[in-house]
């Protein structure tokens, strides 16, 4: 497999937006230390890094931004403008429905750039509790099949799919390094 060929960066940047305590904050703290942090620390802002295995003989470093829960994106138009790959979360167990999280957003990033955008649901260990689980994962799934997104169902908790959702967005930006 060749990696990253005509890539000029060494690292891949991606973004995690979205609500305060919606476990962004958890999906980078789990795959970077693969350590869960049950208490709320509600973030500022951190940057990490950490080398991602494509393949046996090849690695690729990230460079995670975790941002604080941010209604308004307009504060970090220049950081997704500059970045490989927008991580969307959605709380599967939060207060807000599907379309609150993540069309808006959507469509704002979209204005910005055509970036990558993954959607990431998180706290997934929670969903038998949840009432309206199965309704909110059938817009979630509507809404990306539309627009032709991915998303990844997560747990931090129990480290459900936090490796393969930052693994698949490094092999999507590997795929999208080959010009047309
Ligand atoms: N059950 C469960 N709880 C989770 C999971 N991920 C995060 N949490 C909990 O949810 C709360 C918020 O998690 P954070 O990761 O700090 O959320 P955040 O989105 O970074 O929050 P802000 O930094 O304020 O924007 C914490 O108490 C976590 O322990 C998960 O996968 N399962
Ligand atoms: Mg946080």
């Amino acid at each position: 497999m060749y990696a990253m060929t005509n890539r000029k960066e060494e690292e891949f940047k991606i973004v995690i937006v979205r609500y305060r305590g919606s476990g962004k904050s958890n999906l980078v703290i789990r795959v970077v230390t693969s350590y869960f942090w049950e208490d709320y620390d509600p973030t500022i802002e951190g940057s990490y890094r950490k080398f991602i295995d494509l393949n046996k003989v090849r690695d690729c470093l990230i460079n995670v931004l975790d941002t604080a829960g941010e209604e308004n994106i307009a504060r970090y138009r220049s950081t997704i403008r500059n970045c490989d790959c927008v991580v969307i979360v959605y709380d599967v167990v939060g207060p807000y429905l599907p379309e609150e999280v993540i069309n808006d957003y959507f469509s704002e990033v979209r204005r910005v750039c055509n970036v990558n955008i993954l959607i990431a649901e998180t706290k997934t260990d929670l969903r038998c509790d949840f009432l309206n689980y199965k309704q909110n994962l059938d817009y979630v799934v509507n809404f990306c099949k539309q627009r032709n997104l991915c998303i990844i169902e997560t747990s931090a908790k129990e480290d459900v799919n936090v490796d393969f959702l930052f693994t698949f967005a490094v092999y999507n930006l590997w795929f999208d390094s080959f010009e047309d």
